[in-house]
């Protein structure tokens, strides 16, 4: 009979060793294949949405060729990686930027266009993966971007959500959230992982066994499901290295559990299994607070063994294993505490799976992790119940019992029978239901700790990390954040790049962002700033365009476009911002026909979702919203001032928002915002920024000069007086009349008879103002002049704004990337060959 040839892998190898064409037919007969093969369309006569898909289908085959070439050359170079484990990567849509960064785009373009296809609007048909909620997810995904466009060999080990990030509507100025099915229609952009499956077991019990005359601990019995890989290519800037986000979702174990269908309930046992679907289904919507729910500490666990089985294989794979060298092969990250049970999921491995001593597997344990804080706000601060990991993770907490009595050891040499010291240190709180505080097992189990700009790493040192800050002065450090400058420039801001190629020669300064240093000179050429005036315009075009789709108000152009986009939360202030807007309205119904020619037009632009728990931060939607339907209707008011609230922000439309605004807010108490990285892509795309001296605006400030930036409001030593000062003057003469005189307006029902907006300035008004917004008011309302007469005079108002854009580049990610490598990782990169005429080494 027929007999297989014995395997010939030069064969394969040679059939598998040219690339995809590149040349205009090439990409259209790409094209055409997807649709006739994957889509199973017979003519080409379907949708955008159907050419959308095609078109990705043949992007993801070239993306797969340099993804697979890293892989290979990562392995043979027995490279150190690093790996970033996150509950939340908000990637955004990823057509456009693999075109960029694959430098195809203009070719596309090309070809598409023969074919009866505008490149732009195909862009438009995708859908915007939102698995975070905020500023943490956003940054986990601007760093893959510069990971894989500076060669470093890294991962991003996340959780592949059913359901993301809710979607926003507004109904009759309410939040309403719809869940948001994002793979309804398929995903192109992952790679489906049948082979790369782990085992993850929940509740049971330990049992001690006798080995060799040790005690060893084996973990059994509870329920067992699968954790299933699914890898998204990240592809880099202008290399061939593309590094993989592995994104894990739940299934239920492959082997029956014979006990259960024994007892004869068939569908009762089926029922069970499909239960374990749900554990990644659904990503809990809470930015910077705790919900403290049992399925969450199954999604953080489910992340974390999925991800460390997975990495101890890696190594394993290595041709001699020595454990010691753990550590200069492995530097796993903690974006903030959600996964900080990987410290002692690797513990466990290390000690029960692998049979290595305590001792050994906490020096490899301690070698190997770092740990990124991202707010000091106390709600944020993860703390789970000690019996809800007894009854989850039985192992776990015995060996968090394990690790906290070592570290306690060390703090009782250090500070001697210092029961404040301990009682602070410790990783479990003794006051009431014991809990554990991740913040703590973070601190002890890593090698460095850092925050994410200058003044949030201080406010770590000095208050909430203080005492583990005196112990291990060495553990801490900042890394002040960044932002992909190829999504938020290269991709959101064609017009904004073409001119920095334009002038620069070259592309350069999307790999070497210092560039536009070069361009100091340039503010003082009239042509160039008329460029970039233009450039504003433009954008400002496209934004006036999309919100008339979307909230159906029309802007004025020539208004001045101020936004405020992020989470809606009390210490972010948007009831600041919204109470200034309804002062500024007031001022206007009152002003004489004389002063109105002096009037700056404002269009005040707020976005942003609030947690649906979040009843303060909900009500202060639903008043931006009746403001916005006073103003906007009022004739008196016309072009003069407009209010609206744009709904469901997301990484989509913050690339149509960002690069049209021409002032942005970040006002936010002094003290409370960790870092923003909003901010940091506004000032990019040539805006300014009104803010406090919070978070990264003071770094903001020092790089663009005071000069080209309005601050205001307390600085960060005086808040805790002011707010004492709050609480001990009466509400009249704590607030500002200009302030006392909105708050009766909206008594009044001005902008409607709603009890629930007179509750919203309750919660300011009798002396709990925390968030210090009538102590700011005044000051704010100075700045906001300020900002007004810059903007009577345009050429000084786009020449501030291009001093923002040139001397942004100290917030590209790629400079925050190579300081975690240089500093924490010690990370060398490593480039994957270019393709040249044979694919693969031998
Ligand atoms: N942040 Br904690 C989140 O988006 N979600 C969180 O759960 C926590 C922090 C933000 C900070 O609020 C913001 O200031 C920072 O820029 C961002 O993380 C990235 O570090």
């Amino acid at each position: 009979g027929l007999q297989a040839s014995p395997r010939d892998t030069s064969k394969i190898w040679e059939l598998m060793d040219s690339y995809q064409g590149s040349d205009k037919l090439a990409l259209q007969q790409s094209i055409v294949h997807h649709v006739e093969y994957t889509l199973a369309r017979t003519r080409f006569d379907f949708s955008k949405f159907h050419s959308y898909q095609a078109l990705s289908h043949s992007v993801r085959d070239r993306l797969i060729e340099a993804f697979n070439d890293t892989n290979l050359h990562f392995h043979q170079m027995d490279a150190k990686r690093i790996y970033y484990l996150s509950l939340e990567f908000l990637i955004g849509r990823c057509l456009q930027n693999a075109l960029v960064n694959l430098d195809l785009e203009e070719d596309y373009r090309e070809a598409l266009l023969d074919l009866g296809y505008k490149l732009e609007e195909l862009y438009d048909e995708e859908v915007d993966p939102a698995l975070g909620n905020g500023g943490l997810g956003r940054l986990a995904a601007c760093f893959l971007d510069s990971l894989a466009t500076l060669n470093y060999p890294s991962f991003g080990y996340g959780i592949r959500y059913t359901y993301g990030i809710f979607k926003q509507l507004i109904k009759d100025g309410y939040q309403v959230e719809s869940p948001d099915f994002w793979l309804n229609h398929g995903n192109p952009w992952e790679i489906e992982r049948l082979d790369v499956q782990y085992q993850i077991r929940f509740y049971g019990f330990v049992k001690k066994v006798w080995d060799h005359g040790v005690e060893r601990s084996v973990w059994e019995g509870g329920e067992t499901i699968m954790a299933r890989a699914y890898d998204t290519p990240i592809p880099g800037y202008n290399t061939q290295n593309t590094i993989a986000l592995r994104l894990w979702k739940s299934h239920p174990a492959s082997e029956f559990d014979f006990s259960s269908f024994n007892t004869g309930d068939y569908f009762k046992a089926l029922e069970q299994r499909q239960k374990a679907e749900y554990i990644t289904s659904v990503l809990y919507p809470n930015d910077s607070t705790e919900a403290g729910k049992e399925l969450r500490l199954k999604q953080q666990y489910l992340l974390v063994s999925a991800s460390m089985q997975d990495i101890v294989r890696r190594f394993k794979r290595r041709k001699v294993l020595d454990w010691n060298a753990f550590p200069s092969k492995v530097a796993v990250q903690l974006n903030d505490t959600h996964p900080a049970l990987a410290i002692v999921e690797l513990l466990r491995i290390l000690i029960d799976i692998e049979q290595l001593d305590n001792m050994s597997a906490w020096q490899i344990v301690t070698k190997s992790f770092n740990y990124t804080n991202h707010t000091v706000l106390p709600e944020a601060l993860e703390k789970w119940g000690v019996p809800l990991i007894e009854k989850l993770l039985p192992r776990h907490l015995e060996i968090i019992y394990l690790i906290n009595f070592l570290f306690l050891e060390k703090v009782q040499q250090k500070y001697p029978n210092n029961w404040g010291k301990l009682n602070s240190l410790s990783i479990v709180e003794e006051e009431g239901t014991k809990k554990v505080r991740m913040a703590n097992l973070s601190i002890v189990g890593s090698k460095f700790v850092n925050g994410v700009a200058k003044i949030h790493t201080e406010l770590l040192k000095t208050t909430i990390f203080k005492e583990f800050f005196e112990m291990h002065p060495n553990k801490f450090q900042n890394k002040t954040n960044g932002v992909t400058p190829r999504r938020w420039v290269r991709c959101a801001n064609p017009a904004l790049a073409a001119l920095y190629d334009r002038v620069l020669g070259s592309d350069k300064w999307v790999l070497d962002m210092e560039q536009l240093k070069q361009l100091e000179s340039n503010v003082s050429d009239p042509q160039f700033v008329r460029d970039f005036q233009m450039i504003k315009m433009e954008n400002k075009e496209r934004f006036v365009h999309w919100i008339r789709k979307t909230c159906q108000v029309d802007l004025n152009i020539d208004s001045l476009f101020d936004i405020q986009v992020k989470r809606i939360h009390e210490y972010k202030r948007q009831l600041m911002n919204i109470l200034y807007v309804i002062y500024r309205y007031l001022m206007i119904k009152e002003s004489t026909p004389e002063e109105r020619k002096r009037i700056v037009p404002r269009s005040v632009c707020f976005g942003g979702k609030a947690a649906p728990g979040y009843i303060n931060a909900k009500r202060v939607i639903k008043l931006i919203n009746s403001v916005a339907d006073v103003i906007n209707n009022d004739h008196q008011i016309g072009d003069l001032l407009k209010v609206v609230f744009m709904p469901n922000y997301n990484v989509s439309n913050a690339q149509i928002i960002i690069p049209a605004a021409e002032l942005s807010q970040h006002i936010s108490t002094a003290g409370t915002e960790a870092s923003g990285t909003s901010n940091m892509k506004f000032i990019m795309n040539g805006c300014l920024i009104l803010g406090t001296l919070d978070g990264a605006n003071v770094e903001i400030d020092e790089a663009v000069g005071r000069e080209n930036i309005f601050i205001f409001g307390t600085q960060v030593e005086d808040v805790d007086n002011m707010k004492e000062k709050m609480r001990n003057t009466d509400p009249h003469e704590y607030f500002p009349q200009e302030l006392l005189k909105v708050f009766t307006e909206i008594d009044n029902g001005r902008f409607g008879h709603n009890e629930e907006l007179k509750w919203i300035v309750d919660s300011i008004r009798y002396k709990n103002d925390n968030y210090l917004v009538g102590q700011d008011f005044k000051d704010y309302i100075k700045a906001q002049q300020q900002v007004d007469d810059l903007y009577r005079q345009p050429n000084e108002w786009a020449k501030k704004s291009i001093y923002n854009a040139i001397r942004s580049y100290k917030f590209s990610s790629d400079r925050t990337i190579q300081e975690y490598a240089d500093e924490i990782w010690q990370l060398k990169p490593i480039k994957v060959p270019e393709p040249a005429a044979q694919k693969h080494e031998r």
